[in-house]
């Protein structure tokens, strides 16, 4: 008898024996509200067999809200409202859990007594739990840590197709990179007689974490120059052992000053200041031709779409004699996630629940929870031994993924111990092969500033500084790209900066790095 048929057999003979004894006595189904974070290309959560599974395997009847836009507005409002739901998964951010401790359960002994998959995961990766204990020593949320990732956000692509066109060699510096730029503005390397091409572009339109402050930002530039970002959006590092900001180094204004020497020879994406992401990318994946020299991104495939082989990933450059091009990395970032789920204090089933939140954190839930359900994008092979990654049909392996699984929106546990026992389909070796350009490139790892938390003073104490501080490092980076004033006004706006409150910045981020590494 398999299992399931065994499972229906005796939920059966639970119902029958329910009729019988007074429906008093009998437990209902644990039932909980949870509010969930969820990707747009994310089918309902009601649809998707993994999670059934787990569910019916913790008897918990799980009533899913699910966000797939506006998130933040929608969870601020739920904060505010004091009814909250039983658990959320994904979205919240450290500061939301700070804000409002009282209202979230300290996991800590729920863990430690009902949770083996996660007491595995904080044994093997110390790390995991360094990351999710709050400033007041609880452990309000849990992380994750993800399968088969690279160890740096971005890559650097160049159109390689271009390069061997105008009989140019790849360039190594930024003089180089200068000299390419204006071959691919100048000569129609595309062949179509229009001046079309774009030599160089990036996402820095919006702003913020996941715009010109981070992700495939033109910052990782800043590694010609011996610098590296952090990917959390502060712009943040750490120069011989001392915590500084990016965006006040005399670096930093170097990098301006190139990228304004590219803008006034018309090599910079006029749109680069005022585009989306989709426009961005629709840019760079026109159907008839090429448009793009350099950019940055994810990977080929996801950034160029069908163009992806004409690009070559470009190894940092030196940008200054006597300094060794870094590339920005951040391991930690990149593979772990923080605040994946926590638990409300209206939760009357905190221990049904941790029991089913440690579910997701078994090796068969933590593959499933990235790729999709077993077995439609999951093989499970050799006795549930070994796993096996279903390609896309159409090669669009993250469209897959995303649709089909919680992903980086899932509580999970990918260990190195899960990584060898998985096959992975080539999209996903490509883009290791791809970060591997980087490998010699990295930052010594104590100068990543790592992840951090703020207690709820600090982030009050910072709270106007840092609004003021980004809203002016924002609008000076683009401004001075335009109009190549960077150098006339530097020491204003390092006056400014300071006034602002950069040195309460400077004092409170170097006391949490040391503090992280006591
Ligand atoms: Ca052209």
């Amino acid at each position: 008898m398999n299992r399931s048929k065994f499972r229906t057999i005796a939920m059966a003979a639970f119902t029958a024996a329910a009729i019988i004894i007074a429906p008093a006595t009998i437990a209902a189904q644990t039932s909980i509200r949870a509010l969930a974070n969820v990707h747009a290309w994310t089918k309902d959560l009601n649809d998707i067999p993994y999670l059934q599974k787990i569910a019916a395997t913790a008897g918990m009847k799980v009533e899913w809200e699910q966000v797939r836009s506006g998130w933040d507005e929608k969870k601020s409002v739920v904060l505010a409202s004091g009814d909250l739901p039983d658990v959320f998964l994904s979205g919240l951010t450290d500061q939301d859990i700070i804000l409002n401790a009282d209202n979230f359960v300290d996991l800590a002994p729920l863990v430690d007594k009902y949770a083996p998959n996660i007491k595995r995961m904080f044994k093997e990766m110390p790390d995991t739990k360094r990351i999710s204990i709050f400033p007041d020593g609880k452990l309000y949320s849990l992380p994750a840590v993800r399968p088969f990732r690279p160890d740096s956000f971005n890559v650097m692509l160049i159109n390689q197709k271009w390069l061997t066109k105008l009989g140019l060699k790849t360039p190594t510096t930024l003089d180089e990179l200068y000299k390419v730029l204006v071959a691919f503005h100048d000569k129609d390397p595309n062949g179509n007689g229009k001046q079309d091409e774009i030599a160089m572009d990036w996402w820095g339109g919006a702003g913020g974490a996941s715009g010109s402050r981070g992700f495939f930002s033109v910052y990782s530039l800043l590694g010609a120059y011996g610098l590296v970002d952090d990917f959390s959006g502060d712009l943040v590092t750490v120069k011989n052992g001392k915590v500084v900001f990016l965006f006040a180094q005399p670096e930093y204004a170097e990098l301006v000053r190139f990228l304004s020497k590219c803008w006034a020879a018309g090599l910079i994406n006029q749109e680069v200041f005022t585009q989306d992401y989709s426009s961005m990318m629709a840019k760079a994946q026109k159907p008839d031709a090429t448009t793009v020299g350099v950019t940055f991104g994810w990977t080929a495939t996801d950034r160029m779409g069908k163009w992806a082989d004409d690009y070559a990933v470009l190894a940092p450059l030196s940008g200054k004699a006597g300094v060794k091009p870094l590339w920005p990395t951040n391991v930690a970032r990149v593979k772990m996630g923080t605040n994946l789920f926590a638990m409300t204090k209206s939760n009357k089933h905190p221990v049904e629940t941790i029991k089913w939140i440690d579910q997701f954190y078994s090796e068969e839930n933590s593959i499933q929870g990235y790729y999709g359900s077993i077995p439609d994008f999951v093989k499970s092979t050799d006795n549930g031994k070994k796993f096996e990654i279903v390609p896309a049909p159409d090669g669009n392996q993250d469209r897959q993924m995303w649709t089909n699984a919680l992903v980086d929106n899932a509580p999970l546990y990918s260990s190195s111990a899960l990584e060898a026992k998985t096959t992975v389909p080539p999209s996903v070796t490509r883009r290791l092969k791809e970060d591997s350009v980087y490998k010699k490139f990295q930052p010594d790892a104590k100068s990543i500033y790592p992840i951090v938390k703020f207690s709820s003073s600090e982030i009050d104490e910072m709270a106007l500084a840092k609004t003021d501080v980004y809203k002016y490092v924002d609008q000076k980076f683009a401004e001075w790209i335009l109009k190549g004033t960077v150098d006339s006004e530097w020491s204003y706006y390092l006056d400014q900066l300071k006034r602002m409150g950069l040195p309460t910045m400077e004092r409170l981020y170097q006391k949490a790095y040391d503090n992280y590494y006591k």
